[in-house]
């Protein structure tokens, strides 16, 4: 146990803020969470960037004091924290006192450092950027390599910071810790930045009016950007230093968009060099989410409306989507078919009926979480599985990996409903005896369901606690940390359940793709490398039987040409044995085998199924056996 401090970027208050701005905060939400969790003292921080020529010129095209155009637009983001249940512990306004106390004794103290002078500044500025940017980072249209606008010539009487100098520390820093700058793409963008040479930075603006006055020279105000980094400590109390300072500082982790990467890894290090401060343990420069291949932002217009798919597919969906679609230090183009996709398949099918068929029959059957007093086949494994999950998502947490730790929950989940599956649960409420034995394998799915809930509960806080509710646990499970769910057996027995109502339930793709605004027809797509990935043979029943004690299963041996299949098919209330002999019907050859009651199925026939009515796929010309459907 340890103390976790995470940042967000300040975020401009230049325009309302979009789903870019949901994605980091979200990200920043479910490592805060998850730290929690593990027992950690955590604080999180976010908040917004007012000042600046940018707002300044905004609030004139508005009509309103800077002042009064930030008030205005600073609840946008608090309100959309609030929706987004963001669990942030402050969020820094640099409009406030407490910014501007720190602010001034962090640049009291670099300008006693000596790393301060006064000089001519002339250079290409990008004013959404609020950044110069070198000639060679322009191209022959003059143009800001984040917005691609214009920029505009500015020259200027500044002070300076001797960012050069720091280039050698900088630079030995980074090698000698790989995990400061990350993902390692961005580390090495980086380092070559810095190998290539730094300049030295302006500090002040004399022409902006709407900022923090320089301590040394209030003729001057400070450059947005070098004020913005100081937020970082001035939220803790540095003008003071605080408790809060004292306890979180160095922050463990600053998240951000790539384009802020080298603000934060080249200019705030620095900065806390000159001045003797210690540095940020880790700076992370996640990818950029895109529609239709271009970066999404208030520039582009090409905004996705967060508010009518969390209307439509409520929030949680949501952060699951955005958490689990991109791997977080890439770019990743948000699609709406792929958000239902996950939906339907993820939440709907996966989780939600795993809960729903679980909690069905212990409602039926049992009414109260059984005991689990009869072991048996499967038992051991689903348990391995828990335990390796944990361990898989606590290493990929670490690397800030938070699709594939989702996908390890996934993966887990899938194990479980195949248990369900292999065991046949739902037949097991005959005897007395078989009766024991389908407590226990419902009390182990409903373990592995506790165990998932609080695996998923950084991401989707509220789905878990909906989870154990319906399971019976009291408030007090809300609270479980992670080293709850290494220990298997923790969930108690004989607690009443409640009645189980479905998480997720599955949206109607058709009345979905209506839905689209832009018009174009989005569906429950797979990609076509996805479908080739299926191996579909036309097999030939040679030999078919029922299974003794199964009501719905059949036996068969199918040949796909050089070799023969063992298939189990819960088919046997709509076919006989003898229905079947010299069929050729449809194979997925390359499934992972299962055991159904005890017998090895090599595969899966392809069936249509109504209701109780089912027909099992078959091809009317007599191809041979063995040849590939697609
Ligand atoms: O840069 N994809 O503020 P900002 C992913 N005030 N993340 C995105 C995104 C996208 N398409 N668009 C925005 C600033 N973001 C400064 C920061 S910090 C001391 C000062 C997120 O309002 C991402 O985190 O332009 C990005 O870095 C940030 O919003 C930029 O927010």
């Amino acid at each position: 146990m340890g103390k976790f401090y995470i940042t967000t970027p300040i975020y401009y208050v230049n325009a309302e803020p979009h789903v870019g701005h949901a994605y980091t905060s979200i990200a920043a939400d479910a490592l805060a969470r998850y730290h929690s969790l593990k027992g950690d003292d955590v604080f999180f921080l976010t908040g917004v960037d007012e000042h600046g020529a940018n707002i300044e010129k905004i609030a004139a095209e508005n009509g309103v004091s800077p002042q009064q155009y930030c008030d205005q637009i600073a609840p946008a983001f608090t309100n959309l924290w609030k929706k987004l249940n963001i669990s942030y512990n402050i969020f820094l306004r640099t409009t406030s006192d407490l910014h501007k106390r720190g602010v001034a004794k962090l640049l009291t103290s670099l300008h006693e450092s000596g790393d301060i002078y006064k000089d001519k500044y002339e250079g290409y500025y990008c004013r959404p950027c609020e950044s110069f940017y070198m000639d060679k980072e322009l191209g022959e249209a003059k143009a800001c390599p984040v917005h691609r606008l214009p920029v505009e010539w500015v020259e200027e009487e500044n002070y300076f910071f001797a960012l050069s100098k720091y280039e050698n520390r900088l630079l030995d820093h980074i090698n000698a810790n790989p995990e400061f700058i990350q993902p390692d793409s961005r580390r090495n963008e980086i380092l070559s930045a810095i190998e290539s040479g730094l300049k030295d930075v302006s500090i002040s603006r004399a022409s902006v009016s709407w900022g923090i006055p320089l301590p040394f020279d209030p003729t001057h105000n400070i450059y947005v950007w070098i004020e913005a980094l100081c937020n970082y400590i001035t939220a803790l109390d540095y003008h003071e230093t605080g408790e809060k300072y004292r306890k979180y500082w160095p922050a463990d982790l600053h998240l951000m968009g790539k384009e802020i990467t080298r603000f934060h890894a080249i200019i705030w290090p620095a900065m806390l060099m000159s001045v003797d401060l210690p540095l940020p343990k880790q700076v992370f420069g996640h990818g950029w989410l895109t529609k239709d291949g271009k970066r999404i932002s208030k520039t582009t217009g090409n905004i996705i409306d967060m508010d009518a798919l969390i209307d439509e597919f409520g929030l949680e969906a949501f952060r699951y989507y955005m958490m689990r679609e991109f791997s977080f230090g890439n770019d990743g183009d948000f699609r709406r078919d792929r958000f239902v996709l996950r939906y339907n398949a993820d939440l709907a099918n996966d989780l939600g009926n795993l809960l729903n068929r679980t909690l069905g029959l212990v409602a039926k059957h049992f009414g109260v979480v059984p005991d689990p007093s009869t072991p048996g086949e499967f038992d051991s494994e689903v348990k391995q599985a828990a335990c390796e999950t944990v361990n898989e998502v606590y290493s990929l947490m670490s690397r800030r990996a938070f699709d594939a730790a989702l996908e390890a929950i996934w993966e887990f989940v899938r194990r479980v409903n195949r248990y369900v599956q292999q065991t046949q649960v739902w037949t097991l409420a005959k005897s007395e005896e078989d009766k024991r034995r389908m407590g226990t394998i419902l009390y182990n799915s409903m373990e592995a369901l506790r165990t998932v809930a609080v695996l998923i509960s950084p991401f989707m806080p509220d789905t878990a606690n909906r989870i154990r509710q319906q399971m019976g646990l009291d408030e007090s499970f809300n609270a479980q940390g992670l080293d709850t769910v290494a220990q298997w057996g923790g969930l108690p027995s004989d607690i009443p359940i409640r009645k189980p109502e479905p998480i997720f339930p599955r949206k109607d793709t058709k009345s979905v793709q209506s839905k689209n605004a832009d018009g174009t027809e989005d569906a429950n797509l797979v990609s076509f490398k996805d479908f080739q990935s299926l191996d579909l043979r036309v097999a030939e029943v040679i030999a078919a039987e029922r299974v003794p004690n199964a009501d719905r299963l059949l036996k068969l041996r199918v040949s796909i040409g050089d070799t023969e299949r063992q298939i189990v098919a819960g088919i046997a209330e709509n076919y006989t044995p003898e229905d079947l002999i010299r069929k050729r019907v449809i194979l997925v050859a390359n499934l992972e085998p299962a055991t159904i009651r005890g017998i090895k199925s090599q595969g899966m026939l392809l069936a249509a199924a109504d209701g109780n009515d089912l027909a099992v796929a078959t091809i009317e010309k007599a191809l041979p056996a063995g040849t590939r459907v697609s």
